[in-house]
């Protein structure tokens, strides 16, 4: 149906020329027994046959001429190849799931009407490719705007768990492979036997699609449900106690993926309370799960969140290198230590975090955030792969060996690159998006939200993935090929995160949205003055944190040459400017206008660029059916006027601050 928007990306609408692809066998082989092998032929009969409008079949033998989905158990893991042969095609995986990754692959090539040929072989950028659901089990979602759980209600997991199928299934579409279905605000009961044997049936429906169930626990849990007097990490009977979970997980879950740890944070107790380090606690669990195969992605959001807003010398943004490279080196090998891409907290721009490139001898993945918590809610369009690709290509330029600064983007360290295992083997490492789906009926409410989950697989699968490359094939296979479609959607996904970050904080100055509520809209000194750190200390002489030596000292984080970049006027990017210096209101940015009037004309063209998304959109009518057509107009409009809220909250209050009146005379004459 087009109006379903269930299918996301996967609508597989009948293609313009289907006439390019008559050659391709009508019979697809395939003898795997596995659910995921039978997935994968299924997917592949039902993706052609409605591509290209004739019936395709799955077959277990064939002679003549056929698709050929084969297991090749020498492709390096996780891995597909697509070639051509006299009888036809083959698609080559080294284990069920690589070959539900080769169709869908197949898939997306006909959806964009691209030529099939011979691929060289297809291999992840690394093994842990993870979304984070931050679902509690009554059913609600912390920052989730698309609806209620699809896996939990009312303290269980839910009897219908047909929509948890359908997301792994849009998981494995690009190459996702673990799903961690509650909050990282674990429940305290989440590992009650009578919580895991219901958590079991959710792993049951992601199998198939080669997805597995990983889970959030609080580490008190020994103390909370197992009746111990203590959750000390170091104490033989907590060591005990997790083994033993272990054990019982693994017999209702063979293939369980592992814990997602947050501690000592945000309320959240951890081994702090004893003295104990990150690595005490994350090796207890490692070691627990080990012998099973599973990991422990402990956290680095590690912060205090009642910091002294009168000591210029405290900064949040310091507490991950703080906290963690002291203990490097001590995390177990099956430890993955999950660092948001942020220092802080997921603003529309900030600086990568220096926890990257401050660990070497351990572990590491990138936490992004596909939920938009601070970038709109999924009310506005924000296109965040073109966000975290900078992120990723952002090069911290660590030293090596030689003691001289050498090419290290964030994605060679998460990917287990830049500093490798001692034997010179790349590090286990990885991606993880927040991604937040609900109920609605396209998971994640604006309809153009989705490119963002696409996209998040897309990069984790291959951060060197261009991302207009991801905003076109995103588009044509969500919308479709019409030629109009296909000209304008991608263009204004491509621009959207520089709008949002024009209706919002501009500069690098943290968030100016009301952190005291839902984080949605101006609320902009509500960042000040409190103990959670996301300050950007507007005051009467100038504004913006200063991290240099002479401030927070935080620049010095960073490796050396990436530290006196930042650290000097004369090179720090305009666009990061205010996260590093507090600099009067007239400061003259490299941009040539001063920082005031910049962010007055930012705010004038982002309002204005959101109403033109309007007519856009409107051009596309009749082009697109008309139940997503319509949502996505009233997203649009309801954009276009809530970006003149921010506007005009944001300009006026520059304006008052700084006492320095618009050079356009715009502001306060609305
Ligand atoms: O940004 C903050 C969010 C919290 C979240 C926390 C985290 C799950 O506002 O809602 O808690 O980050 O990442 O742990």
């Amino acid at each position: 149906k087009a109006e379903d928007g269930s299918a996301a990306w996967l609508r597989y609408a009948p293609i313009a020329n289907a006439k390019q692809y008559e050659t391709l066998p009508a019979v697809i082989v395939s003898r795997g027994e596995s659910a995921s092998e039978r997935a994968a032929a299924e997917e592949l009969r039902r993706g052609l046959t409605s591509m290209l409008g004739r019936p395709f079949t799955v077959a277990k033998n064939g002679r003549g001429a056929a698709i050929l989905l084969t297991a090749d158990a020498h492709l390096p893991s996780e891995s597909y190849r697509i070639a051509r042969n006299i009888h036809g095609l083959h698609i080559d995986g080294s284990s069920p799931a690589a070959e539900l990754y080769g169709v869908f692959h197949f898939l997306e090539l006909i959806a964009s009407q691209r030529p099939i040929r011979d691929e060289k072989t297809q291999s992840p950028s690394a093994t842990i490719r993870w979304t984070d659901e931050w679902d509690n089990l009554n059913g609600t979602i912390e920052r989730g705007y698309a609806g209620r759980s699809i896996f939990f209600d009312n303290g269980h997991v839910r009897a219908d768990l047909t929509r948890a199928g359908e997301y792994a299934r849009l998981l494995a579409s690009v190459g996702i492979n673990g799903c961690n279905v509650n909050n990282v605000n674990a429940d305290l009961d989440t590992l009650s036997p009578e919580h895991l044997r219901e958590f079991a049936r959710i792993a049951d429906v992601f199998r198939p699609w080669g997805v597995k169930l990983a889970l959030s626990i609080d580490l008190t849990s020994p103390q909370t449900i197992g009746g111990l007097d203590t959750f000390d990490p170091v104490d033989p009977k907590v060591i005990a106690w997790w083994q033993s979970k272990a054990a019982e997980i693994y017999k209702l879950i063979p293939d369980f993926a592992g814990f997602t740890v947050k501690a000592d944070s945000e309320g959240r107790k951890g081994p702090s309370q004893y003295g104990r380090t990150p690595a005490d606690a994350a090796n207890v669990l490692a070691r627990a799960l080990k012998p099973h195969g599973g990991v422990v992605l402990y956290r680095g959001f590690v912060y205090n969140n009642h910091l002294d807003w009168n000591d210029r010398k405290a900064d949040r943004a310091r507490a991950g290198v703080d906290n963690f490279v002291k203990n490097d080196g001590t995390f177990d090998p099956n430890v993955i230590i999950q660092i948001k891409e942020g220092p802080i907290d997921f603003q529309a721009r900030e600086p990568v975090s220096p926890l990257f490139a401050a660990l070497h001898k351990t572990n590491v993945a990138i936490e992004v955030q596909t939920a938009q918590e601070y970038t709109g809610q999924q009310r506005h369009m924000v296109f965040l792969p073109s966000m975290w690709k900078w992120v990723l290509d952002t090069d911290l330029r660590a030293p090596g060996a030689d003691g001289k600064p050498r090419a290290t983007p964030v994605k060679s360290i998460v990917t287990g690159h830049a500093f490798p295992n001692a034997d010179g083997s790349a590090r286990m490492g990885g991606f993880i998006s927040v991604t937040n789906v609900g109920l609605d009926a396209n998971w994640l409410h604006h309809p153009m939200a989705m490119a963002n989950l696409y996209g998040f697989g897309r990069l984790a699968w291959n951060p060197d993935t261009p991302v207009d490359e991801i905003a076109n094939t995103w588009s044509t296979m969500t919308w479709g090929s019409d030629a109009a479609v296909r000209a304008t959607v991608p263009k204004m996904l491509l621009g959207s995160w520089q709008v949002y970050e024009g209706h919002t904080g501009p500069n690098g100055i943290g968030t100016l949205t009301n952190i005291l509520g839902y984080h949605f809209g101006p609320g902009i000194e509500s960042a000040e003055r409190n103990g959670w750190g996301q300050w950007f200390r507007g005051e009467k002489d100038g504004i913006g944190m200063d991290r240099t030596s002479a401030g927070t000292g935080y620049i010095q984080q960073y490796p050396p040459e990436l530290a006196a970049k930042y650290e000097s006027l004369a090179t720090i990017p305009d666009d990061l400017l205010l996260f590093f210096h507090h600099v009067p209101y007239d400061y003259r940015l490299h941009s040539g206008k001063t920082l005031v009037q910049s962010i007055y004309d930012t705010h004038y063209a982002s309002a204005l660029a959101a109403a033109e998304y309007v007519p856009q959109w409107k051009s596309l009518q009749g082009r697109i059916d008309p139940e997503r057509y319509t949502q996505t107009l009233h997203l649009f409009e309801f954009q276009a006027g809530h970006a003149i809220v921010w506007r005009d909250a944001i300009n006026q209050w520059f304006a008052k601050q700084s006492g320095i009146p618009d050079a356009m005379h715009r502001v306060g004459n609305d």
